[in-house]
């Protein structure tokens, strides 16, 4: 039974930025609201959005922007490599590749890509891996199978929460992996986010925020087993499944730790999942709070990183261009647009001199450090940051 817990008002597409003032009228929103499965203990969103509307020729989140994260995979390729490939042959596919940054570290010659926004596909394609324009269902897995034959590995990053279907998914995956082959992927975990009070991992991609405990049920009940969990500080914690055919392999002590982490930590009490709900919202007022007196003391605020995250934020704090003047992004396909919902101009970093600004919100905590270091003179000259995440809190 899903049991409501938490309403974050109406959203947009978290990437879907604008191109023009005449395009607001026009945007689609939906109520973003979220509860437990208390069967399986699956965190969901109430209201899926299509697909096509989320991820198409235009989706702009591009993983080639965030230079921790091509470091990310390259380590993670190496590794899964290192520790479970086969140098005669690997047969690798990656279901959602992006712009090909963790597929680029195997063959060419034994490697499939699975990715359903064209703009990503036609890069990986022109990089000579073979990329099924496509999302990933059975039926897909089918076509694979006998054009292309088993996977040894089957890996996803930051892609399978994103998937309403996650029974269709997992058998999916089970149709394709080869007798002793693994499934291997990683997304934000639900245990973090409560902990850290990141609501804003919330929003139409993500319909599913994982446990293990929740993912341990789906997996079993299509054929699969989890035997490895790695918790990773990548998204502000996230957690590495690693899951094979049921029987075929030893289950590791990293899977008992974390399901019993999260059993003590109370990811399957509907309590839990109230009290965060509390926390979201006193957030939201603090955060509130902050800004509007901030903004009558008559100082300038801007937010580094066009996020996903920051879209959620901003549409349910109702924090708009009257209080942030602009947003600065590295990724070209966000540049010179407007933010989703909120409409705040987004603008490439060298368009902005942070020197005007009193306060810099920070839309991509996560990536806190390297932003941090390379403000400098923002710093210097009395510039503050402020995020929500732990808490509502400003620093230099
Ligand atoms: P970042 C994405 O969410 C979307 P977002 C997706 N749905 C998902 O699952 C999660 O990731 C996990 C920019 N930037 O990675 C680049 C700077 O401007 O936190 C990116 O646009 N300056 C797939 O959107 C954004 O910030 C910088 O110095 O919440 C970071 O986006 C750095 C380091 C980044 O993901």
């Amino acid at each position: 039974m899903f049991k409501e817990f938490l309403d974050l008002g109406r959203h947009p597409i978290a990437n879907a930025f604008l191109q023009k003032e005449e395009d607001f009228k026009d945007e689609f929103l939906f109520d973003l609201k979220v509860g437990l499965d208390t069967d399986t203990k699956l965190v969901s969103i109430k209201n899926f959005v299509e697909p096509e509307r989320i991820f198409n020729q235009d989706y702009p989140y591009n993983t080639s922007n965030s230079f921790p994260m091509i470091e990310h995979f390259r380590k993670t390729a190496g590794m899964l490599y290192n520790e479970y490939g086969n140098e005669t042959c690997y047969r690798v596919l990656e279901i959602g590749s992006n712009s090909g940054t963790f597929i680029e570290n195997f063959s060419k010659v034994d490697s499939v890509c699975v990715e359903p926004c064209g703009n990503f596909a036609e890069i990986t394609e022109g990089m000579g891996y073979k990329t099924y324009v496509d999302f990933w269902t059975t039926e897909l897995a089918e076509k694979i199978l006998s054009n292309d034959g088993y996977r040894d590995l089957i890996y996803a990053a930051n892609c399978i929460c994103h998937i309403h279907d996650l029974d269709d998914t997992f058998r999916a995956v089970k149709k394709l992996l080869s007798p002793s082959g693994i499934f291997v992927f990683e997304d934000p975990s639900l245990l973090r986010i409560i902990e850290r009070g990141s609501y804003d991992q919330i929003y139409d991609e993500h319909p599913h925020i994982f446990s293990v405990t929740a993912l341990n049920n789906l997996l079993r009940r299509n054929g699969l087993q989890i035997f490895r969990v790695d918790n990773l500080s990548v998204h502000g914690g996230s957690n590495r499944i690693y899951a094979c055919h049921t029987d075929s392999c030893l289950v590791g002590d990293s899977v008992r730790y974390n399901l019993q982490e999260e059993s003590v930590f109370g990811i399957s009490n509907f309590e839990t999942y109230e009290i965060f709900a509390e926390r979201v919202f006193n957030s939201k007022k603090k955060l509130v709070k902050l800004f509007e007196d901030l903004k009558s003391d008559g100082k300038k605020i801007m937010s580094i990183g066009a996020t996903a995250k920051s879209t959620t934020v901003f549409n349910y704090c109702g924090i708009d261009n009257s209080i942030i003047d602009v947003i600065t992004d590295t990724t070209i396909d966000k540049q010179n647009t407007y933010s989703p919902g909120a409409h705040i101009p987004v603008v490439s970093p060298d368009k902005v001199n942070m020197i005007d600004y009193d306060y810099a919100y920070l839309g991509a905590w996560n990536f806190k450090d390297v932003i941090i270091n390379k403000q400098r003179e923002f710093v210097e000259s009395g510039g503050k940051f402020i995020t929500h995440v732990p808490q509502v809190m400003m620093f230099s």
